[in-house]
């Protein structure tokens, strides 16, 4: 995949935002997120019609801005949608059986070691996202954060690997976690809970090209 996609790659579900989702999503992608993920999980998550309904919203948002749009977890939607990709974790269905049937779409996995990230390129994957770097509010059953040291670690055993870092990201993280091998930053909080998001997703945007 074009690595640049990564560089600023928004994260967000119904109830991240403590304003209208659509809003806050459109306003992150007229500061200029690069790739947007919808992760419905949680607390007073949408579930059912609605939830799908929320979900080709995002998307027809997202097609506006041309920008790809990536379901979190959830292949069945993401096949049903049409989406451009799907982002699993280790818990999820298995990258190696989405691959085959997913052909031309961004998958992504999130990797916590070494032993991960090569199962994870062996099943073919186009990106790993490596978290926390920091402490995280947005996901509750996170590992302790472990810095930039994984990335670091990931880059230099796996250099062709595209890599996003995720967890706790603020803009002023953004030269540290490029400098360790990261190709780009995915945010939750930072930009869904700014009371201007296009203003905070332009603190990333111009971060990431200060570099
Ligand atoms: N995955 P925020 S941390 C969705 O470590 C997610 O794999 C993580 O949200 C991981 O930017 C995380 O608000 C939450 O910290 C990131």
């Amino acid at each position: 995949m074009d690595k640049t996609l990564l560089s600023t790659y928004f994260i967000m579900g119904s109830n991240n935002v403590s304003r209208p989702p659509l809003e806050v999503l459109e306003e992150a992608l007229i500061g200029g997120i690069t790739l947007f993920q919808l992760r419905e999980k949680g607390e007073n998550a949408l579930t059912g019609d609605a939830y799908v309904e929320f979900a080709k919203q995002c998307q027809s948002l997202c097609q506006k801005y041309k920008v790809p749009f990536i379901v979190n977890d959830d292949f069945d939607l993401a096949v049903q949608l049409d989406a451009d990709g799907v982002h699993v974790g280790q818990s999820d269905l298995n990258a190696t059986v989405i691959r085959p049937q997913f052909k031309g779409k961004i998958l992504g996995v999130s990797v916590h070691n070494l032993e991960e990230m090569q199962n994870a390129i062996q099943a073919g994957v186009d990106y790993v996202g490596i978290g926390p770097v920091y402490a995280t509010s947005s996901k509750a059953d996170a590992i302790p954060p472990s810095g930039t040291k994984m990335i670091k670690e990931a880059s230099q055993r796996f250099p062709a690997m595209p890599i996003v870092a995720i967890g706790g990201l603020q803009a002023e993280h953004t030269a540290e976690v490029l400098q360790a091998g990261a190709d780009g930053l995915s945010i939750i909080s930072a930009i869904a809970s700014a009371e201007d998001a296009t203003a905070a997703t332009q603190s990333f945007v111009n971060a990431v090209k200060n570099i």
